[in-house]
């Protein structure tokens, strides 16, 4: 299996995320990535390419060109103000306010940001649009004939149109999809397994019927990022139909989790893309300290396999998971697994 890879990933490298009230160190951080690659080569899972360049085209097929400039200056904007420390907002457009861009940084950072867990540092945008490249890559090299795994980071699920959140900037699952239609592909379905709800990719396709949006999810009842993932949204206009939320209690285990698959790879089947999308974040994990899913080492396999047996060209996006010391099993166990029944 090709696996495509920047090292610009390390650009981003937060200091510390908001949460329970103090600043911790942030959870995701650059030891993610070299953790999966270092099992991706010691697995012998295949070779490991560079990104190569698609320029901004693909990116504004997905983000507004609003948020996307917003998104290449925020720092140095940040910096001329408050020097070194990573940019994080403080208040934000809720209910009630103008939705008018402030001319702030301060104000900018509230009305394009969603949380105070997702700090822009100097090297954000790099590492960003070399994990858009990653994921367009491998977009890309589908033409192959086997499955590919884009190991990005940071990730993308939770980014929108034009909020940044949920430690993702660039939506990498949602510009590989909307690639892959523009490279002549007339369906594309997305199925998102991380364990928090893909709000990003359901908002950018929720009124399309050309790209199947599919998550099983902790209930955003109880989990970040708590206003979208609920099972009532199915889709807009032509879209309606076209997006299936699987919202799953704190302290599922495999049984719990192998129904809502089922349910989620029929939908898949039934809808019979040309392509598929998976972002895979392995925060479903047993040990995962941000997440509340009680899945194990071999239950990455036996998810693998259900998707392998779809047997659809698949393009396999990174997007969470925190225990960084079994990240890379994990990671590399659901790739085994997809190859062995994807063929
Ligand atoms: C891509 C991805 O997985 N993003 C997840 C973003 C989650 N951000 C919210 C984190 C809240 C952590 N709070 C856990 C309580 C333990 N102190
Ligand atoms: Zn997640």
């Amino acid at each position: 299996m090709l696996t495509i890879f920047s090292d610009d990933h390390r650009l981003q490298a937060a200091k510390a995320e908001l949460d329970a009230g103090t600043m911790k160190p942030a959870v995701e951080r650059p030891e993610r990535a070299d953790m999966i690659l270092r099992h991706v080569r010691e697995a012998k899972l295949g070779p490991v390419e560079g990104p190569v360049s698609f320029g901004t085209g693909p990116l504004e097929r997905i983000h507004t060109i609003a948020y996307l400039s917003f998104l290449r200056t925020a720092f140095d904007e940040w910096q001329e103000r408050y020097g070194t420390s990573d940019a994080l907002a403080i208040n934000w457009a809720v209910r009630g306010l103008r939705q008018i861009i402030p001319e702030a940084i301060d104000g900018k950072l509230g009305y394009f940001g969603g949380d105070a867990g997702t700090p822009i540092t100097a090297g954000t945008w790099q590492a960003a649009t070399s994990s858009a490249a990653v994921a367009l890559t491998g977009a890309w090299r589908l033409k192959d004939g086997d499955p590919v795994f884009a190991l990005c980071r940071p990730p993308g699920h939770h980014a929108s149109r034009d909020v940044f959140q949920g430690y993702c900037f660039l939506n990498n699952a949602a510009i590989a999809a909307q690639w892959l239609r523009d490279a002549g592909a007339d369906r594309v379905a997305v199925l998102d397994v991380d364990y928090h709800h893909g709000n990003g990719t359901q908002e950018i396709f929720f009124d399309r019927d050309d790209v199947l949006f599919v998550s099983i999810h902790a209930d955003p009842r109880t989990e970040f990022p708590y206003f979208l993932g609920h099972v009532d949204e199915t889709g807009a206009g032509r879209g309606d139909g076209f997006n299936l939320n699987l919202p799953l209690p704190w302290a599922t285990r495999w049984e719990g989790y192998a129904a809502a698959l089922e349910k989620a790879t029929a939908a898949v089947a039934e809808y019979a893309p040309d392509a598929l999308v998976v972002s895979f974040g392995a925060d479903i994990y047993r040990n995962d300290p941000i997440c509340r899913f009680f899945l194990d080492t071999p239950d990455f396999a036996r998810i693998g396999e259900a998707i392998g047996r779809l047997r659809l060209p698949t393009l396999v996006v990174m997007e969470g998971g925190y225990a960084v010391e079994a990240l890379g099993v994990n990671t590399v166990t659901f790739l085994e697994g997809l190859l062995q029944t994807a063929r």
